[in-house]
C-alpha cells in the first residue's frame, strides 16, 4: 500500500468510534500532546524551581531582583500549566478517557488539578498570588528573631526550648518565637483570599477542598480521617498530657496545671515533646555532640546506600545549601528544612540548617527520604506529571520511618552512637518515641488542618485568628498560651506551612500513621525483628521493598499500594499496638491523677 492510500485508509477507518485504528489514533494524539506538554513544563519548572530556590537560599533585604525574577519564571510556568488552550485540550481528551490508557488517563487528570491552582481565565489573580506569595516568603524567612534585644537564629531558639529549664527564660524564648507572627498578618490574609479565589474559577469550593481532591477525597471525608486517627490515640495522649502536666509542674516548681503552658514545652508549637525526656545509654544528642553537619548527612546516605540505594548524585552535595549560614553572610535562607526535585529528573537538593543534634539527625533522614523518593520515581517509565509520591503523606512518610528506624537502638549500636553494654530502660525509650509521633497527632491531625480548614473553607474572620487557633490548641492538645494572647498576635502564623505550604499538613499525621503501618510490615515480615526494636542497616530486601513501594511514583492509585504494602487501610491501629506498653506503665503513672483533658 502508498503512502496516501494508508493515509486514506486510516481516515475512513477513523470515522468508526468502536474500532481500534480510531482508538490509535487518539491514543497518538494525547500521546502526543502529553510529550510535548511534559517538555515544555519541565523547562518552565526548572526555570521556576531555580529561582524558588535562590529566593529561599539567599535572603537580602531591600534587595527586589531575586523576587523579581521568581515572580516572572513562576508566571511563564502558570501561563503554560493554566492555559485555556491546555485546559480545553486536557478536559476534550478526558471526555473521551474511556479510549485512553489508565497511565493517560492518570496523567490528563495530574495536569488539569495542576492547572487549577493556576488558572488561566483569572491571570490577574494568578500574578497577584505569585506575588503575594513571594513577598510571604522573604517576610517569614528574612525575619530578625529578637531576644532581649539580641539578634536569635530559629536554631538558638529551638535549642533553647529542648534545654531550658529556666521558665523566665524560656517565657522569653517562646515570646520571641512569636513575634514574626503580625509582620505575616496581612501577607496572609491576602493569600488566602488569592488561593480561595483562584482555585474557585475551575469549580472548587475552596483552597482547602482543593489540596485534598489530590487524595481523590472530599474535604469531609478527609476530616474523618484526620478525626480517626485523633479518636484512636486519644487515650494514650491523653495518658502522656497528665504525665506531662505532673512531671513538667514538679520539674519547674509549679503548681499542676489544667492545661500545658504552651512555654514549658520543648517546641514552639508544641508539636513535639521528644526533649522532655533523655534516655540513659541512648542519649543521641550527646552522641552526635562530637560529630560535624557535615558528618549526619554522610550518614544519612550511608544508611540509604547499605538499603541498596545509590549514592546521591554530586550536584545533590554540590548544590544543595545543608548548613546554617555564618552570621556574617549579609543574607538569610529559609531555615526551615526541605528537600527539593528542581527539574523533575536528576537535579535533586536539600535545604537545611544543620546541626549535629537529634532533631537534625531524624530531619536530615527525613529529607532523604523525599530525596531517595524522587530519584526512585525519575525513570523513563514514569511520565514527568506524575513524579509524585503515591499521595503526599506517603511522600512524607517514607523518610519519617527511616528517620524512626534510625532512632532505635539496635540502629544505633550498629552505628556506634549507642554502647551496647549500657541498660536501656525500654519503657523511657518507647515514652520518648511517644512524645515524638503520638503527641504530633492532635496538632497535625487537629490544630493545624482544622485550623486550615476554618481558615480557608469557613472564611474564618481576620480578626479571630488567634482566638480560634488558641481554643483548637486547648481542645486537641490540651496547652494554653503563657498570658493572653489577643489579635495583635498571630501565632498560628508563626507555622512556616500556613504561609508556603498551605491546606496539606494532614499529611503529615497520615504520613505518621501510615509509617507505623510500613514499620510493622518491615520488622514482622522481612526483618522478623521486634518492632521496637529492629535494626534496617545493611537490609537489601527492606531496600527493595521501599523501592518497589516508590518507583511508580503517581502512576498507580495510591489505594491499590497501600493494600499490597501494608496489606490494611490507612488507620493509627499500628501506631496504638506499637506504644500498647507504654499506655500500661502510664496508666499506672498516673493512677491517682486527675485527667483534664476530653
Ligand atoms: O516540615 C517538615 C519537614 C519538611 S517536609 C521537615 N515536617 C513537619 C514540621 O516540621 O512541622 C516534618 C514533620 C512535621
Ligand atoms: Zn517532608
Amino acid at each position: 500500500m502508498n503512502r496516501i492510500a494508508a493515509v486514506v485508509g486510516l481516515l475512513a477507518v477513523c470515522l468508526n468510534p468502536s474500532c481500534d485504528a480510531f482508538r490509535t489514533n487518539l491514543s497518538h494524539e494525547v500521546e502526543d500532546y502529553l510529550a510535548r506538554y511534559a517538555d515544555r513544563m519541565q523547562e518552565l519548572y526548572y526555570e521556576a524551581q531555580k529561582a524558588e530556590w535562590e529566593s529561599n537560599t539567599h535572603i537580602v533585604e531591600g534587595d527586589t531582583t531575586n523576587a523579581a525574577r521568581t515572580r516572572r519564571a513562576n508566571e511563564a510556568l502558570a501561563a503554560f500549566v493554566g492555559s485555556v488552550e491546555n485546559i480545553e485540550r486536557i478536559r476534550g481528551f478526558l471526555d473521551k478517557r474511556g479510549r485512553l490508557t489508565p497511565l493517560q488517563v492518570r496523567q490528563l487528570e495530574a495536569m488539569l488539578y495542576t492547572a487549577a491552582n493556576a488558572p488561566g481565565v483569572v491571570p490577574e489573580l494568578v500574578s497577584e498570588r505569585i506575588a503575594a506569595k513571594t513577598e510571604q516568603v522573604e517576610q517569614l524567612y528574612g525575619f530578625e528573631y529578637k531576644l532581649n534585644g539580641q539578634p536569635i537564629t530559629p536554631n538558638e531558639i529551638d535549642a533553647r526550648l529542648r534545654q531550658s529549664d529556666d521558665l523566665a527564660e524560656r517565657l522569653a524564648v517562646w515570646r520571641a518565637s512569636k513575634e514574626v507572627g503580625p509582620v505575616l498578618k496581612p501577607g496572609l490574609v491576602e493569600l488566602r483570599r488569592l488561593r480561595n479565589e483562584t482555585v474557585r474559577a475551575l469549580g472548587y469550593s475552596d483552597f482547602f477542598a482543593y489540596q485534598v481532591s489530590e487524595y481523590g477525597m472530599s474535604s469531609d471525608e478527609m476530616l474523618a480521617l484526620t478525626d480517626r486517627l485523633i479518636e484512636q490515640l486519644r487515650p494514650l495522649y491523653r495518658e502522656l498530657h497528665t504525665w506531662a502536666r505532673y512531671t513538667l509542674a514538679e520539674r519547674y516548681g509549679q503548681p499542676v496545671p489544667d492545661m500545658l503552658p504552651a512555654h514549658w514545652l520543648p517546641n514552639r508549637w508544641g508539636q513535639d515533646w521528644t526533649a522532655l525526656v533523655r534516655v540513659e545509654g541512648l542519649d543521641l544528642d550527646a552522641a552526635l555532640a562530637d560529630r560535624s553537619s557535615q558528618w549526619i548527612v554522610e550518614q544519612g546516605e550511608e544508611f540509604y546506600t547499605s538499603l541498596g540505594f545509590e549514592p546521591l548524585p554530586g550536584s545533590f552535595w554540590e548544590l544543595s545549601s545543608l548548613y546554617p549560614l555564618p552570621p556574617d553572610a549579609g543574607y538569610k535562607k529559609n531555615t526551615h528544612a526541605s528537600a527539593w526535585h528542581m527539574d523533575l529528573d536528576d537535579d535533586v537538593r536539600s535545604l537545611m540548617s544543620v546541626e549535629p543534634n537529634a532533631y537534625w539527625w531524624e530531619t536530615t533522614l527525613h529529607e532523604l527520604g523525599h530525596i531517595y523518593y524522587y530519584i526512585s520515581y525519575s525513570r523513563p517509565e514514569v511520565p514527568l506529571v506524575l513524579r509524585e509520591g503515591a499521595n503526599r503523606a506517603y511522600h512524607e512518610g517514607i523518610g519519617s520511618l527511616i528517620g524512626l528506624a534510625s532512632m532505635q537502638r539496635g540502629f544505633l549500636i550498629g552505628q556506634e552512637l549507642a554502647d551496647p553494654a549500657a541498660e536501656v530502660d525500654e519503657i523511657r525509650q518507647l515514652l520518648q518515641e511517644a512524645l515524638n509521633y503520638a503527641v504530633f497527632i492532635p496538632f497535625s491531625a487537629g490544630v493545624m488542618t482544622r485550623f486550615e480548614h476554618a481558615l480557608y473553607a469557613e472564611d474564618l474572620p481576620p480578626d479571630s485568628l488567634n482566638a480560634k487557633w488558641w481554643q483548637l490548641v486547648r481542645d486537641y492538645q490540651g496547652v494554653a498560651p503563657p498570658t493572653p494572647r489577643g489579635e495583635e498576635h498571630a501565632d498560628p502564623l508563626t507555622k512556616t506551612h500556613i504561609n508556603d505550604d498551605p491546606a496539606q499538613y494532614y499529611d503529615y499525621a497520615l504520613a505518621n500513621a501510615l509509617l507505623f503501618q510500613l514499620h510493622d510490615h518491615i520488622a514482622r515480615e522481612i526483618l522478623e525483628q521486634d518492632p521496637h526494636d529492629t535494626n534496617y542497616w545493611g537490609s537489601r530486601e527492606t531496600g527493595d521493598f521501599l523501592r518497589a513501594l516508590m518507583e511508580p511514583g503517581a502512576s498507580r492509585p495510591w489505594r491499590e499500594v497501600l493494600r499490597e504494602t501494608t496489606g490494611r487501610e490507612l488507620d493509627a491501629r499500628a501506631m496504638v499496638e506499637y506504644f500498647q506498653p507504654l499506655y500500661d506503665w502510664l496508666l499506672e503513672q498516673n493512677a491517682g491523677r486527675t485527667p483534664t483533658l476530653r
